[in-house]
C-alpha cells in the first residue's frame, strides 16, 4: 500500500518539471551512456530509468542517481566486488568495474526490488 504515496510524489515531481523542456520528465538526470563513456543509471521507486544500457568493454564507469525516495543499490549480476548504493532522493554514487564484452543484467539487490522490476540489460561491446 505504500506505493500510493510514492506515486503521488512522482506525480508532483512531474508537475513541477512539466514545461522545463527536459527529455527525461521524471528527473533532471538523463539515463544512458554519456559522451565520456560513463553509464548513468537513475533509480526510481521501483525501477530503473531505462530498460537497457550500453557500455564499452574494459573499465566501465557508473553513476547512479536516486530519483526515488527509498534506498536502492546497483549491482551487475554475476560480478563480485561492485555495488553502488543510494540512500534517499538526490543521493548519487559512482564507481568503476571491469567488464568484458557480453550481455549483463543490472539489478537492485534490496530484497524484493529485482522482483518488482529493478532489472535492466547492460550490453557491453
Ligand atoms: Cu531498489
Amino acid at each position: 500500500m505504500h506505493r500510493i504515496p510514492a506515486l503521488v510524489a512522482a506525480a508532483g515531481a512531474l508537475a513541477l518539471l512539466a514545461g522545463c523542456g527536459d527529455d527525461d520528465a521524471a528527473s533532471g538526470v538523463e539515463d544512458g551512456t554519456r559522451s565520456d563513456g560513463t553509464v548513468v543509471v537513475v533509480a526510481e521507486d521501483v525501477g530503473f530509468g531505462a530498460d537497457a544500457y550500453e557500455a564499452e568493454a574494459g573499465t566501465v564507469s557508473f553513476e547512479y542517481v536516486n530519483e526515488g525516495a527509498i534506498p536502492h543499490t546497483l549491482v551487475v549480476e554475476g560480478v563480485d566486488d561492485f555495488k553502488l548504493s543510494v540512500g534517499s532522493r538526490g543521493d548519487a554514487d559512482e564507481g568503476d568495474v571491469e567488464l568484458e564484452a557480453g550481455s549483463y543484467q543490472l539489478i537492485c539487490d534490496v530484497p524484493g526490488h529485482e522482483q518488482a522490476g529493478m532489472v535492466a540489460v547492460l550490453e557491453v561491446r
